[in-house]
């Protein structure tokens, strides 16, 4: 489950997450604990911000060439979607290729439901299967669908969050999953300028800040911690050498707190590391694919080539 709040069910994976973050030399924590049930409702609201281009722009690719990608996947598979959330482009895919099921996969049973819904109301006789697991692990997928081509679909550039050894790693794991004559489509974001990327991630309405400092408050509330959440503030950067954007939690004082009734202390300007979104470059996204076992067949990109929409085969 992803959001239990009640102490007796305190995550013991998050609990372990958030002390061994906090006792680092680099603290960090790791993003997909960003997404509690708050956390992804402000996800959902940063995908419509101006400056957030990712979403509107695989949107965007979806609406123009789901039909080229629908001829080259061909009919009868089963759409496995990773990290399916609000599901919100999968129509788009769907539409395109007569699927024979669809299967989404998502840490939050709450999203999951009410997504996989809509969907059946849109697809009425598309068998759903809806499966609530973190997917960064191999998940067993439904009975039902064991006999079916696969077609992984994994967009929102969500592989942007892994560093490229676990990127590769979940490459392998995917393959796995979808087995023999898999195919996959995966949104993937481009490098490109900072004056473009930092705004992306730090946007004037302050809801980048808000999705970013909630961890707080779900640390206090869900492992009694006693963080003071006005001595910190959000930061985005560029790290150029490792092709990413990065989240922190910065403190704006020196600040001590107990979270588990375990004391720390920070100083003034350090931070905590909640989240990385690696860019890829053309050349970079093949051989990242590559590397995990999959070959681009074809890749379809906006007129300025901010964000990438890739097929490959397993
Ligand atoms: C959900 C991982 C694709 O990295 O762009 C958006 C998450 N974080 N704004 C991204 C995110 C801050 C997003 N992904």
């Amino acid at each position: 489950m992803a959001t239990i709040e009640t102490d007796a069910g305190v995550d013991p994976a998050f609990r372990k997450a958030v002390l061994d973050g906090l006792r680092m030399d680099r603290r960090a924590i790791g993003a997909r604990w960003l997404y509690d049930l708050k956390g992804s409702e402000l996800f959902e609201d940063i995908t419509d911000l101006p400056e957030y281009y990712p979403t509107r722009t695989e949107r965007g690719l979806l609406d123009a060439y789901s039909g080229e990608a629908g001829a080259a996947i061909g009919a009868g598979r089963a759409v496995i979607e990773f990290g399916s959330g609000s599901s919100a482009k999968t129509p788009l895919l769907l539409k395109q290729i007569d699927p024979a099921a669809y299967v989404p996969i998502d840490i939050s049973g709450e999203f999951l439901r009410d997504s996989a819904e809509s969907l059946s109301d849109e697809f009425p006789e598309l068998p759903v299967f809806p499966v609530e697991a973190d997917f960064s692990h191999k998940v067993p997928l439904p009975e039902a669908v064991a006999d079916m081509p696969k077609l992984g679909f994994f967009p929102g550039s969500t592989i942007g969050n892994m560093v490229p050894p676990i990127a590769v790693d979940f490459l392998r794991t995917m393959k796995e999953t979808l087995g023999i004559g898999a195919m996959l489509l995966i949104g993937m974001d481009r490098v490109k300028g900072e004056e473009i990327l930092v705004p992306a991630y730090d946007d004037a309405a302050g809801v980048t800040a808000a999705f970013n400092l909630n961890l707080l408050t779900r640390i206090n509330r869900e492992l009694g911690g006693t963080i003071p959440e006005d001595a910190f503030r959000h930061r985005a950067v560029w790290n150029d050498p490792l092709a990413r954007v990065e989240m922190h939690i910065e403190a704006l004082r020196d600040v001590e707190f107990t979270v588990e009734g375990e004391r720390f202390a920070m100083a003034k300007g350090e931070t905590i590391h909640t989240e990385n979104s690696h860019k890829y470059g053309p050349r970079d996204a093949r051989i990242l694919l590559r590397a995990g076992g999959w070959t681009m067949i074809r890749e379809w990109s906006d007129r300025k080539d901010q964000f990438a929409l890739i097929l490959a085969e397993a």
